[in-house]
């Protein structure tokens, strides 16, 4: 027996969405028993790149991928979706403060939340687009009865990313690296927590005890990631950003195992004394029953509540410069 799954992709025709798009036709996020019809969404001097990648799909013969449609239109490239995956953004460009960007993208993502109302009744939405936390937000209040914990912020690449550098540090293959936390803004204030995360099963403080790396060049490291990948190749992440989707989707539509946990950004409850609604990236597991729960009794010493209140009164600046928009 086959189910099908509709996913939508904003910004598809971007470099991300060309990562992306593929793996999701494949049948890698569903599996081999699901079929996926994917809806292609671009403004519309896009589109006729879109047509392109559409070509390219087909040409891939997925057997998994029963059908595909593009639009510039989200309210109809949003009917009836399950999944939306809101990649489409513009970039920050030259000279333009982080606050400016907000201004900028705020707008497409009141539209967005719109449109998903016409998801279907499970639909899920993850944003991708920076800046995500707060574009995440954007879409939720404008998204009528669509309850507001299907909104969530990628913050999986970062979590990669420190998983990478850990495992590095310590010399152990990276699956050693469990319970990794990012916590806050998907910005530079994100705080990658390396006090609760595990190597091989210890305590990741007393496998690499290095503490001042710690706290200083690892934290940094991952904070600044994608500018380091953006001066050595010239073009900003999107193979690991689109990976880091990917595996977004899945944490989230499998039960978490045993013991471990992940990142995403999602609607504070107040856990953590983080504002009850401010999108903030939590440790989540994901249950049997599909729904997610934010891991809780984690200890915060003054050095990460010193982190933790940074990144939340970032994510309320933002919030201020958007509140028109919410
Ligand atoms: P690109 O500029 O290659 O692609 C973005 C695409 O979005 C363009 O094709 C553009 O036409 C389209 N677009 C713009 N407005 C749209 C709208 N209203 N509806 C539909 N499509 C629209 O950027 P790319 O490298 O793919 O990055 C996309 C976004 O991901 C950026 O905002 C980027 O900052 C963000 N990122 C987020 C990451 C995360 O961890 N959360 C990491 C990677 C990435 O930097």
């Amino acid at each position: 027996m086959s189910n099908t799954v509709k996913v939508a992709v904003t910004g598809a025709g971007g470099q991300i969405g060309y990562s992306l798009v593929f793996r999701i036709a494949s049948g890698e996020l569903f599996g081999p028993d699901t079929k996926v019809v994917l809806s292609l969404l671009e403004i519309p001097q896009a589109v006729k790149a879109l047509e392109g990648l559409a070509m390219e799909l087909q040409d891939c013969a997925f057997e998994t991928l029963a059908g595909i449609e593009i639009n510039s239109d989200a309210q109809a490239g949003f009917d009836g979706v399950n999944w939306a995956i809101l990649v489409g953004a513009k970039p920050r460009g030259p000279g333009m403060e982080r606050k400016d960007l907000i201004s900028e993208n705020g707008p497409i993502f009141t539209g967005q939340g719109k449109a998903l109302q016409r998801g279907a009744a499970d639909m899920r939405c993850v944003v991708v687009g920076n800046p995500c936390n707060t574009n995440a937000l954007i879409a939720a209040k404008n998204a009528g009865d669509v309850p507001f914990n299907r909104f969530s912020a990628m913050t999986m690449l970062d979590e990669n990313r420190a998983r990478y550098q850990l495992a590095a540090k310590a010399g152990v293959d990276i699956s050693q690296v469990r319970n990794m936390t990012i916590w806050g803004n998907h910005s530079a204030t994100q705080y990658p927590d390396f006090f609760n995360a595990t190597i091989g099963g210890k305590k990741a403080t007393d496998v690499i005890t290095d503490h001042e790396w710690l706290q200083g060049e690892f934290i940094t490291t991952v904070q600044k990631r994608g500018a380091a990948i953006i001066s050595a190749r010239g073009k900003s992440s999107a193979a690991s950003a689109a990976n880091a989707a990917l595996d977004h989707v899945k944490n989230f539509t499998r039960p978490t195992e045993d013991g471990n946990w992940f990142s995403a950004a999602v609607p504070s409850d107040g856990s953590y004394g983080v504002e009850e609604g401010l999108i903030f990236s939590f440790p989540l597991r994901t249950k049997e029953d599909g729904s997610y729960e934010i891991v809780q009794g984690l200890a915060h010493n003054d050095f990460a509540q010193e982190k933790l209140a940074k990144t939340q009164e970032e994510l309320k600046q933002e919030r201020e410069v958007v509140k028109d928009l919410l």
